[in-house]
């Protein structure tokens, strides 16, 4: 059993590695769009993308994202971002744009002033430090004089990191029933494939923005999102048990007709925790009917781990 554990422990990765960039080279001016893919989605809001005609304007391609005067550009990251990098400039004297950045916990880390004649390079964020928002507030001039952001690039900060597979590296799943090595699922369930546990949002107690997502389950069944304090690997019902000391339930999600569902509550007050302390998380599904592969009538994700901060 420890030597399960310490093998779980060593194969540790990110559970959704992800960020992107973009050099905003479309048109979209109704005032909202994401790009990434949910749950990890980056969201602009109240400016637009877009081509005016005036080169100076876009640091690379013929658009950029542009803030017009007397209104707050907002970007917004549903799993905050441990790096972001991008330009930015004012279109004249009278812009005077005001950019600030927030972590989860709505602390300003960064606060700067646009200019005219030249593009600024913007980086911040950290893993310690992660951006959650993004304000760009043109302060000044008309509806055409604007405040603008080009060559955004983002990397994200990943709340989890995946333990305790299904794929024989975590120790034998109960029957034989190990899924595809580096797939990153727990054990075979009558699916024909090990189902996933995902996260996305903070790990920030103060942010309670943690969310779990559920992949690759028997479609219309009830499942339980269950927490522990230690991590183990032991063979239960269709699955590897990866957490215990004691294993607390959490919430139940029922699965769509896709076999997949999020969870919904805080999870910092269903789970009572508090910052510094590590958790480890699961997905317990039922796969009833006599067709599982162990004939026990449930199953188990894969696990995460959540290292809990202010
Ligand atoms: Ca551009």
């Amino acid at each position: 059993m420890f030597r399960t554990a310490f093998s779980a422990l060593l194969l540790a990765a990110p559970a959704l590695a992800g960020g992107g960039t973009t050099s905003f080279e479309f048109t979209d001016t109704d005032g909202f769009f994401a790009l990434g893919s949910a749950p990890d989605e980056v969201r602009f809001l109240d400016a637009e993308a877009k081509s005016i005609g005036n080169f100076s304007l876009y640091h690379s391609g013929f658009f950029a994202w542009m803030v017009r005067g007397g209104m707050t550009g907002v970007i917004e990251f549903t799993t905050p971002a441990e790096s972001v990098t991008f330009f930015h400039r004012d279109q004249s004297a009278s812009t005077a744009s005001s950019l600030r950045a927030f972590d989860p916990a709505g602390n300003l880390i960064f606060s700067g002033t646009g200019t005219q004649a030249a593009w600024q390079t913007r980086s911040f964020g950290s893993v310690a430090v992660p951006v959650a928002r993004i304000e760009l507030q043109n302060v000044g001039g008309g509806i055409n004089d604007h405040a603008v952001i080009d060559d955004f690039t983002w990397v994200l900060s990943e709340p989890a990191m995946v333990v305790c597979l299904g794929d024989g590296t975590s120790g034998a799943c109960p029957c034989t029933n190990e899924s595809v090595v580096g797939a990153g699922e727990g054990c075979l369930s009558s699916v024909g494939q090990g189902a996933k546990l995902m996260a996305s949002g903070s790990t920030s107690v103060a942010a309670d923005d943690l969310q779990f997502h559920v992949s690759q389950a028997r479609a219309n069944q009830p499942s339980m999102l269950v927490q522990g304090s230690v991590l183990m690997s032991l063979p239960f019902k269709d699955g590897l048990l990866c957490m215990g000391n004691p294993t607390e339930r959490v919430e139940v999600v029922f699965l769509d007709s896709n076999g997949e569902g999020s969870s919904a509550s805080s999870i910092v007050t269903e789970g009572n925790v508090t910052p510094g302390t590590t958790r480890f998380y699961q997905q317990w599904y039922r796969d009833p009917g006599g067709i599982s592969p162990c004939g026990t009538g449930s199953n188990f994700t894969q696990g995460l781990e959540v290292q809990w901060s202010n």
